[in-house]
């Protein structure tokens, strides 16, 4: 790997391939496998307006033709491209041909707005953004038009649908070239994001070997066969519905990939009953939703579906209990994170087992450990922070070598910030957090970069952003502001939209605003975010009686 990332150790390296986790393949050539092995067989299923169904056969000649058109435009191997697209197919075909090509796809979230998406674009030097033209009434280009002012090194915006002023991704030529040498199974693949803590998400390099062999592992712990039909119902960025199993395990398995446009049942359950969809991944709020519509009774048939993988926030063990009995089929919870480590309740679990823990690591060689505040090993059963290590666990965050000396240890183990405890079944409860991140069903928000965005308003002397209990979401953002002094009156609205017109993803803008003189200290002066936690929640439990 190049310096822009710490990689394997290669007695690590060594170690993945003897044990078979690491195969040698790479996304472009196990999309031409597929497709050389059986066509015809329908791969992924776009249902916005008209219903399109791609076979492996087209959507590997589609990504073919254009990496050739990429290539064409001056992308090449190792190059950014932020890809920022709702769940369409087309984000299928520009993912595939990045891969062919090795330019790494930076996978930005459809809710991203121009703070986000311009510092994805200049950190990563992109030398292409690719959007959608409008999406849940959000017009990209004019994001797009606003960001490549920003940020002039960004060469090509590409737009699926009408492209403005932009480049339409169907006017790319697609005249076939033969691709130059393919990437390497130890080369980065793309960059993840992280949900991170601090003031800018930090960006997460994932190797075709490693998150291949993640694919592997779960497909064969969540049973996911040719046969299969997986739902994506969340954003087909995110780590947990794209490899979680997720899309790409249903394609590594040759199975079929179903998009749904939104979540929530209306639109779900009957994609469900006319796809014969078998398994799907959703976050807690979701969870329940889907739930408490099945259990009010539901015209669709949800009978073809066997597996619903619910994770990315703590899924409560009474909502966990539910869901069979709704729902009608088995609950994989799934405790995973874009830096590497997941892990799954197993399907042969016992009941208590699946509703109680968030389930194991995939691999026998994820390395677990359960550690005090100065890293010493606990015993099973003891609460502690999560550290671990493993073959499909990042060594580093990309270009953050100062960030990479304090979130790994000197030998490679993340700190997860997680507050877990080991059953001795070897399964993993989360207990809590030490991370300074507000976990808003399964979306996570850094206090940092928040606070920073307030900092920002002249009538902020100080900020600090927690974490308040919320009986849908888990968690929702309550924001503490000190006003300087002599500042005229500001109001939470007021507040809020100065917030949200810095353009930033709705689901970071505070859900609450609570002005005081002064923040409550620790013992050695720096603010209690656990006093601030405790405030909060006792004021909304006052509230409620
Ligand atoms: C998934 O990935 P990220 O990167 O958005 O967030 C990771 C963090 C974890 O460190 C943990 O704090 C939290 O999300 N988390 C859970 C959880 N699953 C994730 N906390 C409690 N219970 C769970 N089941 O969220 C992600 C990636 C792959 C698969 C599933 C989720």
């Amino acid at each position: 790997m190049s310096t822009d990332a710490p990689g394997y150790p290669p007695e690590f390296a060594a170690r993945y391939r003897a044990a078979g986790w690491w195969r040698g393949e790479t996304f472009g050539r196990m999309l031409r496998d597929r497709a050389a092995a059986h066509p015809g067989r329908i791969a992924i299923v776009d249902p916005a307006g008209e219903t399109r169904r791609w076979t492996y056969g087209e959507l590997d000649e589609r990504a073919d033709r254009l990496a050739a058109g990429l290539l064409a435009l001056g992308i090449g191997k190792g190059d950014r491209v932020v890809v920022q697209l709702p769940n369409v197919a087309e984000f299928f075909e520009v993912v595939f041909a990045l891969f062919r090509i090795g330019a790494l796809p930076v996978f930005a979230l459809p809710a991203h707005r121009d703070s986000e998406i311009r510092h994805f674009c200049a950190f990563t030097e992109a030398a292409a953004y690719v959007v959608q033209d409008v999406a849940e009434g959000y017009d990209y280009r004019e994001l797009a038009s606003r960001v490549r002012a920003d940020v002039p090194g960004l060469r090509h915006v590409l737009v699926v649908g009408d492209p403005g002023e932009h480049t339409a991704l169907a006017g790319v030529p697609r005249d076939p070239v033969p691709v130059p040498d393919e990437p390497e199974p130890h080369e980065l693949a793309f960059l993840q994001l992280s949900g991170g803590s601090t003031g800018v998400p930090k960006l997460i390099p994932r190797t075709h070997d490693d998150y291949i062999y993640s694919l592997r592992g779960s497909n064969e712990i969540c049973r996911v066969d040719e046969h299969s039909v997986y739902l994506c119902a969340l954003p087909a960025a995110h780590n947990f519905p794209l490899s979680s199993p997720g899309t790409l395990g249903a394609l590594y398995a040759g199975a079929r990939v179903v998009l749904a446009p939104r979540p929530s049942p209306d639109v779900a359950f009957p994609l469900i009953e006319r796809e014969r969809v078998t398994l799907t991944g959703l976050v807690p709020p979701l969870a329940l939703v889907w739930t408490e519509a099945a259990a009010a009774g539901t015209p669709y048939d949800l009978s073809s579906l066997d597996v619903l993988l619910v994770g990315g926030a703590k899924f409560s063990e009474e909502a966990a209990r539910r869901v069979r009995p709704a729902l009608g089929c088995a609950l994989q919870q799934v405790f995973g994170m874009a830096e590497g480590l997941v892990n799954y309740t197993r399907l042969d679990d016992p009941e208590e087992t699946v509703v109680t823990t968030q389930g194991r690591p995939i691999s026998p060689d994820d390395e677990i450990r359960v550690v005090d505040d100065e890293d010493n090993d606990l015993p099973v059963g003891a609460t502690g922070h999560l550290l671990t290590r493993g073959p499909y666990t990042i060594r580093g965050y990309w270009r953050a070598p100062e960030h990479n000396a304090t979130a790994f240890t000197a030998d490679g183990f993340y700190r997860t910030g997680d507050v877990v405890r080991l059953t001795e079944t070897g399964h993993l409860v989360v207990e809590g957090r030490a991370k300074d991140q507000i976990n808003r069903g399964g979306e996570k928000v850094a206090a940092e970069e928040i606070e920073n965005h307030l900092l920002a308003h002249p009538a902020v002397h100080d900020a600090a952003v927690v974490s308040m209990p919320d009986t849908y979401l888990g968690e929702r953002t309550c924001a503490y502001v000190v006003l300087r002094d002599g500042a005229g009156p500001v109001r939470p609205p007021a507040l809020k939209k100065f917030v949200r017109e810095r353009g930033l993803a709705a689901f970071k803008i505070p859900d609450r605003i609570e002005f005081v003189a002064a923040f409550p200290q620790t013992g050695i002066g720096k603010v209690s975010k656990k006093d601030l936690r405790a405030a909060i929640a006792a004021r909304l439990a006052a509230a409620q009686h």
